[in-house]
């Protein structure tokens, strides 16, 4: 290959890795929400298959502590159903004060406090019992209790490891049905882009605080909350990591070529005997 297409490959290639530096710079806390296939998700707390959550989008910007997917699923082309994933890298005892937190704010009208429409799901100390819903009155929160179990919302959570971190810690999966008109996004100033904030805590490790996404953001205030960006589309494969990962393969490859070949001698004109 002559040097001079390399070297525009390798121009193209650092671009591409530039642009995608860029816009992750500029959206650092929205999460773009991919349809996956129906029946994708088992709620069973830990990746059932090793494919189970691949095809979910990563949140940016994430404490070192936890990890953060989401996806939806259209089964039957009727029912909107979302899937969130939380990897607790850093809690790995059960204790009854641990909670997890998913924060909604459907309209994405953010504001001080939680409005009517905004919901908090709560789920303390790794049991069903300790998982409680709110909705917003305008001032702070109260408890709601118009959703059925297993319809309208699941979770399991279990303390195992992953192909993301295999030192067992804990897992949460949440199932949640968008279609239910208190969870629906569709009326969202953009259209099913609502503001979300995940959230957990390890009362063992009080020093840690609540680990959150965004981080150091509050269930009071969903103005502070993250933006979810529902796509009715796979994930494409152009943002998965291998791509990103042999574009900069490439790149190095064609920059370790040229700066360590062996200058030929026609191009400095030595070496010849006439
Ligand atoms: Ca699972
Ligand atoms: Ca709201």
């Amino acid at each position: 290959m002559k040097r001079s297409i390399l070297v525009a490959f390798a121009m193209v290639a650092a671009c591409i890795l530039s642009l995608q530096t860029c816009l992750a710079s500029a959206q650092t806390y929205l999460l773009t929400n991919y349809l996956g296939p129906t029946g994708g998700v088992t709620v069973d707390g830990k990746w059932t298959s090793a494919s189970e959550w691949t095809d979910a989008m990563t949140a940016p910007s994430l404490p070192s502590s936890i990890l953060f997917r989401e996806k939806w699923e259209y089964p039957g082309t009727t029912n909107i159903v979302e899937y969130v994933l939380v990897e607790f890298y850093t809690d790995n005892t059960n204790t009854t004060g641990d909670f997890f937190q998913y924060c909604l704010d459907p309209l994405a009208n953010g504001g001080s406090a939680p409005q009517a429409d905004d919901v908090l799901i709560n789920y303390t100390g790794h049991n069903r019992s300790g998982l409680t819903l709110y909705k917003g009155n305008g001032t702070g929160w109260a408890r709601w209790t118009g959703w059925t179990y297993g319809t309208d919302v699941a979770i399991a959570d279990s303390r195992t490891g992953s192909q993301m971190n295999a030192t067992s810690h804990w897992i949460i999966e949440l199932m949640m049905d968008r279609s239910n008109p208190n969870f629906d996004t569709s009326g969202a100033s953009t259209a099913y882009q609502p503001l979300i904030r995940v959230a957990v805590y390890d009362q063992n490790n009080t020093s840690q605080g609540v680990q959150s996404w965004p981080p150091s953001t509050s269930q009071n205030a969903p103005s502070t909350w993250g933006t979810e960006s529902g796509q009715y589309a796979a994930i494409p494969e152009s943002l998965t990591i291998l791509p990103i990962t042999l574009i900069s393969f490439i790149a190095v490859a064609v920059s370790i070529y040229f700066f360590h070949r062996k200058p030929r001698a026609k191009n400095l004109g030595i070496g010849r005997i006439d």
